[in-house]
């Protein structure tokens, strides 16, 4: 199955192959969004088809509830989960506290609302995500559109007395008009290079009026599956 794939994808892949090992019949499970968990949920597709798993899944997005169907995965709300089991699901970045940015794919509000809903949260992730210090990758800040230019000015004011390097904000587009959530909400990217501090930025930035939810994920992740191209696979 691997061999035809480019390494970084064998990387998601195995990751995403392994963290399956997580999940059992009888379990309700948060299905998370992006490439590596788009992986997972072709994985558990096969488990159902093909071994008879039989658990629910709640998506973390309409992409994913459309995969999850295709592949025949049975699809809930989290409403009518109530609580799930697990969640799996992909990361932009970790570091060694298991903290993450993620939202990368816009779906940062439905994935934590998802992940903090679990018993357990495992992050699947190709090793180029591991970083030493949270930011490199932008920090996706999910906005209401109402009065969204006054949202990012205060977003930046908030940013100079904090522990960042860059103070730099982007509205995310999406071809000519602005990138909508599921939600229908805007995204802010945030070009911080490097968060000395993600507990307190995570904090403060929820405080902003307009702002929805930040792509830090602080304590919330339990263990992180590292997929490696040369085929290796550890966990944290
Ligand atoms: C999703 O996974 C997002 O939060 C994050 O941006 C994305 C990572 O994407 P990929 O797995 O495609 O690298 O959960």
């Amino acid at each position: 199955m691997t061999n035809d794939l480019s390494p970084i994808d064998r990387a998601k892949y195995i990751a995403a192959r392994r963290s399956c090992d997580y999940v059992q019949s009888g379990m309700r499970v948060g299905l998370g969004t992006g490439s590596t968990a788009a992986w997972m949920v072709r994985c558990l597709g096969e488990m159902v088809r093909e071994e008879g798993l039989d658990i629910v899944g709640v998506p973390t997005s309409t992409r994913t509830a459309d995969l999850a169907r295709q592949v025949g995965v049975p699809v809930v709300s989290l409403d009518e989960a109530k609580w799930l089991d697990v969640t799996i699901d992909g990361a932009d970045e970790f570091d060694e506290n298991l903290n993450l940015i993620k939202g990368g794919g816009g779906a940062l509000l439905q994935e934590k609302i998802v992940a903090t809903a679990s018993d357990r949260m495992v992050v699947i992730a190709d090793a180029a995500k591991e970083v030493r210090a949270l930011g490199a990758f932008p920090l996706p800040v999910e906005t209401v559109p109402f009065g969204w230019q006054t949202t990012k000015a205060l977003v930046e004011e908030t940013l100079v007395n904090m522990d960042v390097l860059g103070r730099e904000s982007t509205l995310r587009m999406n071809d000519d008009v602005p990138f909508v959530t599921d939600e229908g909400n805007y995204i802010i990217d945030l070009h911080l290079h490097r968060i000395g501090n993600p507990r307190q930025l995570a904090l403060v930035l929820n405080q902003i009026p307009g702002v929805v939810e930040n792509g830090l994920f602080i304590d919330i992740c339990d263990a992180v599956v590292i997929g490696h191209s040369d085929g290796r696979v550890e966990v944290r």
